[in-house]
């Protein structure tokens, strides 16, 4: 299974260790064509590539590739809701996971949108059931 893992960059990094440790537990179910979102060394400022149009073909063709698309959505990216909405207008099978926090809400344009998968979670192992539930 080829996943498409997408988390913030230049959104901001502050969620950096989460994104490293759900893709180390997507590995047992598949290719993880996004590894390097995980990296904790890449910084908001950093580069992956040659330039920014580069990646962006790059990812899209890896999404399009993807079987399956599973979000981190606790900070807010403009990336990762551009990948969302692709994916869902060409039907690829959507998990989003926010994990929980007391200052901050959800955008209602994921948390809204009754056909993507939200998952809240408090903890990591929370976060590896529902990815088993939707992965299995
Ligand atoms: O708007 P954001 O940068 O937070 O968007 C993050 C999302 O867009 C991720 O899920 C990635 O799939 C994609 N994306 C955005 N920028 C990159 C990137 N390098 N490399 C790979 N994927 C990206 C940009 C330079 C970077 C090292 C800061």
């Amino acid at each position: 299974m080829k996943i498409y893992f997408a988390g913030s960059i230049r959104g901001g990094r502050n969620d950096k260790e989460l994104y490293f440790k759900i893709i180390d537990y997507l590995r047992k179910y598949g290719q993880v064509l996004t590894e390097h979102i995980g990296d904790l060394d890449l910084t908001e400022t950093g580069e992956d590539g040659p330039n920014d149009e580069w990646i962006y073909k790059r990812d899209m063709t890896w999404l399009m590739e993807a079987n399956v698309l599973i979000a981190e959505v606790s900070t807010p990216s403009l990336g990762v809701g551009y990948e969302i909405a692709y994916a869902e207008k060409f039907n690829k099978k959507i998990l989003c996971l926010y994990h929980e926090q007391t200052d901050k809400r959800l955008s209602a344009m994921i948390s809204g949108n009754y056909s993507l998968k939200v998952k809240k979670y408090k903890s990591i192992e929370d976060a590896k059931k529902y990815i088993d539930d939707f992965l299995r």
